[in-house]
This record gives C-alpha cells, sequence and structure tokens, in this order.
C-alpha cells in the first residue's frame, strides 16, 4: 500500500514480548512464537481459486496452527485482499471472502458471531491474498460499539455471510492491556453514512472510535485508554482525500500523534476512511 504521510519521519510497528522465541511453518502460514504468543503471516496466491476459496484456505491453515501450537485465543486479525471491490464469481470479492471465512471458523469451532476477534479488511495490489494474525494463550474481552450493529450481525443486504469479527479485542494481563481496534469506517447501524463526504466520514469514524474507546474503558483495569494516545493506521480510499482527513484528525486529536495514512481500498465501495488502531494501559505504556 502507498504510504501517504506519516506524523513522524518513521513510524515502525513492532509487536515485542517476553521470552524465548521460535519459529515454524504450517502450511501457508510461517510464525514466530513464545510461550503465551504467536505471530502468523500467510499470502496465498490466487490462482484463479476466488475469495471463498482463497478466504477459507487462508483461516484453515491459520486454525490448524494455532491448534497444534496450543494457541486457541485469537487476538487480532489484519486481512489484505486483493481486488477487493471488484465483482467476484456473482458478488463482489470481499463478500465471498465473507462466506469462505466464516466456513473455516465454523469448521474449526472458532466463535464467528460474538467472542470474534478484531480485524480489518483492506483491499490491496498483486494477486495474493495475504492475512497477519496474533494469538495468544490468553483469551482477550471482545468489545463492540453501541453505535453500530455488530459486523457479525450485518443483513444479507451487505451479502449472504456476515463479516467475522468484534469491533475491538481488549487483552488484559497482569500488568498491562492492550487495545486492538478493528477497521472503523463511516457507518451507523449498519448503514454507510455521508457517502461522497470524506471530512464527515472521518468525524463519524472517530466518533465510533470513541465509543469503542468507551466501551473498553468500562473495563480498564490499568486506566482508561485515550483517543490521542493510541497508535492509528489510516486507509484512505483517494490519494487526494488524504489532506482533508489530516486536518479532521488534527483538529479532533491534536498534532503529536502516531499515526500512518496509507492508499488502500475499504471494504464497501462508497466508504472513502478506515481508522484502525491499537494502544496499551500499564506497562509498556
Ligand atoms: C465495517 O465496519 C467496515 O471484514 O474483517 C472493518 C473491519 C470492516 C474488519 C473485516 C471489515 C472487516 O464493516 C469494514
Amino acid at each position: 500500500m502507498p504510504l501517504l504521510a506519516t506524523s513522524q519521519t518513521s513510524l515502525l510497528h513492532a509487536w515485542h514480548c517476553d521470552g524465548t522465541l521460535s519459529e515454524g511453518r504450517l502450511g501457508a502460514v510461517a510464525y514466530r512464537r513464545s510461550e503465551d504468543f504467536l505471530f502468523g503471516v500467510l499470502s496465498l496466491p490466487e490462482a484463479g481459486r476466488g475469495m471463498q476459496a482463497l478466504g477459507f484456505a487462508a483461516y484453515r491453515d491459520i486454525f490448524a496452527c494455532l491448534e497444534r501450537e496450543g494457541m486457541p485465543q485469537l487476538l487480532r486479525f489484519w486481512n489484505y485482499l486483493p481486488r477487493i471491490n471488484e465483482a467476484g464469481g456473482g458478488m463482489e470479492r470481499y463478500r465471498e471472502f465473507n462466506v469462505g471465512r466464516q466456513d473455516a471458523f465454523i469448521e474449526g469451532s472458532h466463535p464467528h458471531l460474538a467472542g470474534s476477534p478484531s480485524a480489518c479488511a483492506l483491499g490491496c495490489g498483486g494477486d495474493a491474498l495475504v492475512v497477519y494474525f496474533l494469538a495468544s494463550r490468553h483469551a482477550p474481552l471482545a468489545i463492540e460499539n453501541p453505535r453500530q450493529l455488530s459486523a457479525w450481525s450485518y443483513p444479507q443486504q451487505y451479502g449472504p455471510r456476515a463479516p467475522t469479527f468484534s469491533r475491538a479485542s481488549l487483552l488484559q494481563l497482569p500488568t498491562q492491556e492492550v487495545l486492538f481496534i478493528s477497521g472503523t469506517a463511516s457507518i451507523v447501524g449498519h448503514e454507510s453514512v455521508h457517502p461522497g463526504e470524506v471530512a464527515a466520514q472521518t468525524q463519524e469514524t472517530l466518533r465510533n472510535v470513541e465509543a469503542v474507546l468507551s466501551e473498553a474503558n468500562r473495563r480498564a483495569r490499568h486506566g482508561r485508554f485515550a483517543a490521542r494516545d493510541l497508535t492509528l493506521k489510516v486507509f484512505v480510499r483517494h490519494a487526494e482525500d488524504v489532506v482533508a482527513v489530516q486536518r479532521v484528525l488534527e483538529a479532533e486529536l491534536g498534532k503529536d500523534l502516531k499515526i500512518m495514512y496509507l492508499r488502500a481500498d475499504v471494504c464497501r465501495a462508497e466508504l472513502l476512511v478506515e481508522i484502525e488502531a491499537f494502544g496499551f494501559l500499564g506497562a509498556g505504556a
């Protein structure tokens, strides 16, 4: 994804943990793990298979890996789909992906409704479905957004199967809490709002992020999460909109942000911007 802007001259996301790491492979998944955490990645070339089959194959390999490694708790998934908004064999490719993903969750006995992990799904270049993920031996709390219908119960107008994710996951460790906020967009209830208006979509998205934060803060034990302390990743559909998006975020949250702006397609054609974030409380915050 082309980088459009960052708040700092360089910004790198890296996940650190205590203990000795080992690495391995299972099917298409390559991973590195500690005793308590596993980070994995896979890249599946499409090779004419279509997004339903590809989504199913990706998650089947991921669940097989987690089962073998004794890492049953899913924290966060990052999904990158080539040509996400294009028509597949009968419906949009993102909707086909949702069918395959949900089938794999059901087959692997992972919750596909309440309690599903946090996630994002963006368009990417190339010809491969890329998924990376964090799993743990510790169960996170699934957080929903009262302003939005849970994505796993979206009505059929958005495709025959609902997307499988929660609005956020809150991992509560003895001395630290980690909040993963899913890709968040200008959706109220289940409807996209402010079509064609990127600044208004950005405002609405921020209201959703704030709503998720207040839900997380009702459970937090090490203080309160605040939007301006989060590390943000902002996806903008049209590169020329980045200035307008930046203006809204800086007006609302200030200039001293950890934020990167990337050019990407978002999973509904009318959505122009999507924001994901993570944050820490307690040790290391
Ligand atoms: C939405 O709220 C916007 O399919 O994994 C956000 C986060 C979105 C994750 C996914 C989709 C996904 O429906 C789209």
